[in-house]
């Protein structure tokens, strides 16, 4: 064999290893959804979104743009369902249920597909919404010329009405804060005639009439603009509609789905995840039944598949550009949602982001720190107010895309803001992000605690009449406030040190930071979550506020402080295991931190609890439905991403100044490959490899340079130049030299 063919051939295989790994990615059913929450698939492209539900006769798709917001800089007002569009196809009586339906959710692609046979004829329609082009695009085909007839309705979910001109159909309105919006839907058609009608209730309506094909874009937007500087508005909704229109209306089917589907796959396709083979009988299952079978049946690849839908739902509601995604991502069919689909500011947001840098979806992340550097300048106008005389800003617990706020002061929530700030710059190492983005926000939410803090006459610091959310007393010195702002003066000292300028105010704070109120062990052995030693062994509250510090923070650990890691987990198991979604969510994550892999996996089984109805629960009712949308429940998303930043934890840490390979690996996924996830650093793994629990493969490359220090279970030899290794605690532990660009290639 040539060298080139062998090359050629490795390559397949290594391909076909990837391939062969990600082939659980189509959520699918065999029958079209009931229900919004449970059953409707999600589509998105980080502003607008829809939920599909599948019809035969009749399809709905209801529709969302992130920025259609009530509230303002004062009130946080709620965020609003926009629209849904009908297409009720002829033969609406005939309700027969086609044998071959399927409606299928391809993760790979991000495209939504529905396809039947109906009287002999082939039906599909494929669905997506596109970043680059910025519409949701449906296509409606069938294998007989003529056969599409049927009637497009556009309707607000406000009394207005829609309009149509030619093939366009328009509805447009303005909220009660003065916020302006518009969806306007094309629709194009490959044979046949398209025509008005006018219906007293819902105004015009388009009428198609035996077409071959039909091919729908719809755009739609509100004059929101991500600036207190322009009073939070910009260009009419009317403008962006038709300049997104005009550009999207000159390209053919083909040419979207192609650009949809490359720049989707250029962050998608970073990460492949193998957890183990599941039985090619449970794989013929829609994804519903999967679910219900999951107790009792091995099924790595719905495990496996959850953690990329977490990573389809980060790049569908939170791109570039946009608002963060929100307690429900971007979906949402009510206009009085569940705490106003809002920003809260206690754990929902900051878990949203968990995934993002992990995964390897940093530009996701994007979002959220816009965001949070738009709020900067009303939220000290408005910090001002309850604190005065502090500089700085903090938050209150629900908050909105203008800063507006409601319910109580959630006075570390700014701080916990700042740990995504200085997480974008510890997984990317881009030095110009550090100093001209992040710096500044680090400084001032210091700056905020640098005069909040209470210092008693003993020296020591406690944040003044904090709240552990959402239970016990307010008082001083409670441990969630302590640990977070702990974690911002750790990140601020680091950042000044890598910077190496305000040398005198990083050292003040890192006085203020020697003089902070340090966790405490109490009676019974917990973590306390009061300085007072109070902790009820019996309290299985859904927040776990005073674990910050071991997760996502870092002052906790096995290895670094081995006894509050011990004090950690007694408080955990107290804590119990059973929980609200992203309450399980997040013990995944606390669980992986603590190293122990088949605890963490016992809460991915709890997890996976299909939850059928769309009630409220507080207690005991999470888990997920249909749809895999995380149920709080209600519907949240911060579930579904703290779900998928779990697995990615007990698969790879780097929180300790080491990258710490499979630091929490269950036995349930004892043999399993995983490509793409990053460590702090700017470290790719470009490969790892494992087998009965144990390491048989790494690839590791180093985008920015500097030191590589790695722990392992198992000896790894590698032929890159000096490379040190040292034994500590059982493990091996490597410290490679980096250049940028260095792959390191390891054989056990
Ligand atoms: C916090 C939680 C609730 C809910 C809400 C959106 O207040 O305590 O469980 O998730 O956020």
């Amino acid at each position: 064999m040539k060298l080139t063919s062998l090359k050629l051939f490795l390559t397949g295989i290594v391909l076909l290893t990837i391939i062969g790994n990600a082939r659980a990615q189509q959520m699918w059913d065999n029958r079209p959804a009931k229900t919004w929450m449970t059953d409707a698939y999600p589509i998105g492209n980080g502003r607008i979104g829809g939920m599909i539900f599948g019809g035969i006769n009749r399809e709905q798709i209801q529709f969302n743009d992130n920025t259609l917001w009530k509230g303002d800089e004062q009130d946080r007002g709620a965020y609003q369902a926009f629209g849904n569009l009908y297409l009720d196809f002829d033969k609406a009586t005939d309700t027969d249920m086609p044998a071959d339906y399927r409606r299928e959710l391809d993760m790979k692609r991000s495209v939504h597909t529905t396809t039947f046979t109906k009287n002999g004829i082939k039906y599909k329609r494929e669905y997506f919404c596109s970043f680059p082009d910025k519409v949701m695009v449906l296509r409606y085909t069938a294998d007989k010329k003529g056969a599409l007839s049927g009637i497009l309705r556009l309707t607000d979910t406000r009394p207005n009405t829609a309009t149509a001109n030619g093939n366009r159909l328009t509805f447009s309105g303005q909220l009660s804060n003065g916020m302006q919006y518009q969806a306007t839907a094309i629709v194009k058609l490959e044979g046949g005639s398209l025509s008005k009608q006018a219906d007293d209730k819902e105004g015009d309506q388009l009428k198609i009439t035996k077409a071959d094909a039909v091919t729908i874009l719809l755009a739609a937007a509100t004059d929101f603009n991500n600036s207190r500087a322009t009073h939070w508005r910009g260009e009419a909704p009317s403008i962006k509609v038709d300049s997104i229109l005009k550009v999207a209306d000159t390209k053919p089917y083909t040419t979207l789905l192609q650009r949809h589907i490359a720049d989707y796959q250029r962050l998608y396709g970073r990460v492949h995840l193998n957890l183990g083979t599941t039985s090619t009988a449970t794989m013929a299952l829609p994804t519903v039944q999967r679910l219900i079978n999951y107790k009792k049946t091995f099924d790595p690849e719905l495990e496996a598949m959850i953690f990329q839908y977490g990573r389809y739902l980060l790049i569908s509601s939170s791109r570039k550009g946009g608002l963060p995604a929100n307690l429900q991502g971007l979906w949402n069919e009510s206009n009085n949602p569940p705490w106003g689909g809002d920003y809260h500011t206690n754990i929902n947001i900051q878990m949203n982001y968990w995934p993002a840098e992990p995964t390897n979806l940093s530009e996701c992340a994007i979002p959220y720190l816009d965001h949070i550097n738009a709020i900067r300048e009303i939220r000290k106008i408005n910090t001002q107010k309850q604190y005065p005389g502090v500089r700085g800003w903090t938050l209150r617990t629900e908050s909105n895309p203008m800063g507006g706020e409601s319910y109580l002061w959630n006075t570390p929530g700014s701080a916990w803001y700042a740990q995504a700030i200085w997480e974008h710059y510890a997984f990317t190492k881009d030095k110009a992000y550090l100093k001209n983005f992040a710096y500044p926000i680090l400084k001032e939410i210091s700056e905020f605690w640098d005069d909040h803090l209470k210092r008693r006459p003993d020296g020591t610091l406690v944040s003044p009449m904090g709240w552990s959310p959402e239970h016990g007393p307010t008082e001083d010195g409670v441990t969630y406030d302590q640990m977070i702002v702990y974690d911002l003066f750790t990140n601020y000292i680091e950042s000044a040190d890598i910077l190496g300028i305000d040398k005198d105010y990083r050292n003040h704070i890192a006085e203020l930071k020697d003089h902070l109120l340090k966790p405490k062990i109490g009676k019974w052995g917990q973590l306390q979550e009061w300085e007072t030693d109070r902790d009820d062994p019996k309290d299985t509250h859904r927040h776990a506020s005073h674990l910050f510090g071991l997760h996502p923070g870092r002052q906790i650990s096995t290895i670094k402080t081995p006894e509050l890691a011990k004090a950690a987990k007694v408080s955990l198991l107290a804590r119990g295991d059973i929980s609200t979604g992203w309450s399980m969510a997040w013990k995944m994550n606390f669980w992986a931190r603590l190293q122990d892999g088949d605890h963490a996996h016992t809460i991915v089984e709890n997890f996976i609890t299909l939850v059928s109805n769309s009630g409220f629960n507080y207690t005991n009712g999470g888990g997920i439905y249909g749809n895999l949308l995380c149920a709080h429940p209600p519907f949240q998303i911060d579930g579904n991403f703290g779900y998928t930043a779990g697995v990615a934890e007990m698969l790879l840490q780097s929180q300790t100044d080491e990258i710490q390979i499979l630091p929490a690996l269950p036995k349930a996924w004892s043999t399993g490959s995983v490509q793409g996830l990053m460590a702090r650093g700017d470290f790719e793994i470009v490969d790892m490899q494992w087998k009965d629990s144990k390491l048989t493969k790494l690839i590791i490359k180093s985008l920015a340079g500097g030191e590589c220090r790695l722990r392992t279970d198992n000896a790894l030899k590698t032929t890159a130049p000096n490379v040190k290794t040292s034994k500590s605690g059982g493990d091996f532990q490597y410290r490679l030299p980096t250049k940028v660009g260095g792959v390191y290639s390891f054989s056990i």
